[in-house]
């Protein structure tokens, strides 16, 4: 277990619906014109506060003295420690390690989150693996599922194509490695755990993520009882170490002791230090190398030998390690669409190979909460109904169907969120907007547009006071939460080798913010405090 075992059985019931009742407040979607003033976008806070237990739990709000005695604490821990990024201000914190540093934007305490809930989505971790694995194992299925989409979006496209190229070449590697991030947040209306979206390549935050909760541990041991926490109700999280060991068990199946793990990074990568610590900890605890390349450096010094061996330069390689690629942005030219082309034809272990990549999209996770696709994975029915009883409203725009739900979310837009075949932040749309652009895509080429989109239901979760502390400032605001559950899975052939929760992520950002994601500058990274 990397998720340290806190997870009790409690005859626990969400208080949030309770409470929120109690105080009058709606809790049912926004109806289609939002209450208070006219126009004012819903946010939110207008749904429901975690209930008072939680906020008993929650950092005294106006201990001015304790908060500006902790910074400073939380501060200098952090650069002790290795919680650090690159820092934009400077030009070469992207580039040069140890040069431009600063501390990661992270929440001063960690924030409540019921045990049930996270034990749920601990729970959901391996059955998630083994979605994604026998998804990417149905080569039919995302083909047929992406088949409209890939002509409303050149990104897929490009990835469908590599895919049938792999499938015609045959794939050289029949060792998988799955290192995921379900992400989830609880919704307030009906107190249920719902996911928001599974990652399954690039997934951030594994190394910087370990290291908030460690922090969080620290300040409560510090405080005393000052803080009202216990530190036993932050679990340790070991996502760090359940990566390296992930890495270092894949290494063992491709078997080469001369063989380094390929890390494919950005050629300015601000999150280095996330990635640098999963490098020292695979060689601290197995004497395993990771090095890092860019697209452009892989096709400048890879090549394949016998048996599609990867070679960088003189070095064998045994995995290759994806934080890079998952966006249109990673692939300037066709030369990083070579590159690609080139691991893949590799008898490297791809963490992900592209057919994990695919099983990722946005529109395969909508594909999936269709009636009846589940049971075309899974069999086990207590499986499916875990499965299913995370999946939020999600609804594709491309089929015959799709007409009333467009109409729906332009008439009632507060309520849904347009989301593209795209990652790392920044690409949703919401509010209004989302009126506008279903109006667009619409009544634009016959709609054919609408295809690279998918619509998902607005899940507003708890709101509760945090301190987010940005460039060693900070400040006190109404906060939302998204919980991240890391797993790892390895198969060779027929063999399971490793099926497993891999820890936590939890990024808190300002009720008032409708995007999320950290390296994107809309929340900081956090750990929770179990109610
Ligand atoms: P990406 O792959 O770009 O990170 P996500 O689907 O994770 O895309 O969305 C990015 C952010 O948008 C999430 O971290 C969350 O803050 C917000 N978000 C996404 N889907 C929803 C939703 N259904 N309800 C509320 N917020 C959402
Ligand atoms: C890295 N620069 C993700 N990954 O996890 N996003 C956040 O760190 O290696 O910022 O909150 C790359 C996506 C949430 C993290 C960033 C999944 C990245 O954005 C990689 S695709």
């Amino acid at each position: 277990m990397f998720t340290e075992e806190l997870v009790r059985e409690h005859t626990y019931v969400p208080r949030i619906v309770e409470e929120a009742e109690g105080e009058k407040r709606s809790m049912t979607l926004p109806s289609a014109d939002p209450p208070g003033e006219a126009g004012r976008a819903m946010t939110h806070s207008d749904f429901g506060y975690l209930s008072s237990q939680a906020a008993a739990v929650t950092p005294r709000v106006n201990d001015e003295p304790l908060v500006s005695d902790l910074v400073p604490q939380a501060l200098s821990w952090s650069s002790l420690n290795g919680l650090v990024i690159g820092d934009k201000n400077h030009k070469r914190s992207g580039t040069v390690p140890g040069i431009g540093l600063v501390h990661a934007p992270f929440s001063l305490l960690p924030s409540p989150f019921p045990r049930q809930a996270f034990s749920q989505a601990i729970e959901l971790a391996p059955l998630f693996n083994l979605l994604a694995d026998r998804v990417s194992q149905d080569a039919e299925f995302l083909q047929q599922t992406l088949a409209r989409t890939r002509k409303a979006d050149h990104f897929i496209a490009r990835l469908l194509d590599i895919h049938l190229q792999m499938l015609d070449e045959g794939m050289k590697q029949k060792i998988r490695l799955g290192l995921h991030r379900s992400d989830y947040m609880l919704d307030t209306a009906t107190g249920e755990l719902l996911q928001v979206e599974i990652n399954t390549i690039a997934s951030s935050f594994p190394a910087l993520g370990s290291l908030v909760a460690s922090l969080h541990r620290h300040l409560i041991d510090w405080c005393g009882d000052g803080l009202g926490l216990e530190a036993e109700n932050v679990p340790q999280n070991g996502a760090v170490d359940a990566f390296a060991q992930a890495f270092a068990l894949a290494w063992k199946e491709y078997g080469d002791n001369r063989a380094v793990v390929l890390m494919v990074v950005c050629p300015e990568e601000r999150n280095m230090y996330d990635q640098y610590w999963l490098a020292l900890k695979l060689f601290q605890s197995y004497g395993i190398k990771m090095i890092r390349k860019s697209f452009t450096q892989v096709l400048a010094e890879g090549t394949l030998g016998d048996n599609n061996t990867l070679f960088i330069g003189k070095q064998v390689v045994s995995v290759v390690y994806y934080r890079a690629g998952y966006s249109p942005d990673d692939y300037p030219s066709e030369s990083e669409w070579d590159a690609r082309l080139l691991l893949e034809r590799s008898a490297a272990v791809k963490c992900p190979n592209i057919s994990y990549h695919l099983a990722g999209a946005k529109k395969i996770q909508q594909e999936l909460a269709k009636p009846g696709v589940v049971e075309r994975f899974f069999e086990n029915k207590e499986d499916i109904t875990k499965v299913r009883s995370c999946f939020a409203g999600l609804w594709g725009l491309d089929d015959e169907n799709s007409a009333a739900i467009i109409e729906e979310a332009i008439r009632n837009p507060e309520g849904f969120v347009l989301k593209p075949q795209r990652e790392g932040g920044g690409n949703n749309i919401y509010g209004a907007d989302v009126s506008k652009k279903l109006v667009e895509l619409r009544d634009t080429d016959g709609g054919v547009g609408l295809a690279a989109y998918i619509l998902m239901q607005r899940i507003f979760p708890p709101v509760h006071p945090a301190y987010l502390v940005h460039d060693g400032i900070w400040s006190c605001e109404e906060t939302v939460s998204e919980l991240g559950i890391f797993s790892a899975y390895i198969r060779n052939g027929n063999k399971e080798v490793l099926n497993t929760e891999a820890g936590y992520l939890l990024r808190t950002k300002s009720s008032q913010t409708n995007e999320g994601g950290v390296a994107a500058g809309y929340a900081v990274l956090d750990s929770v405090h179990l109610i």
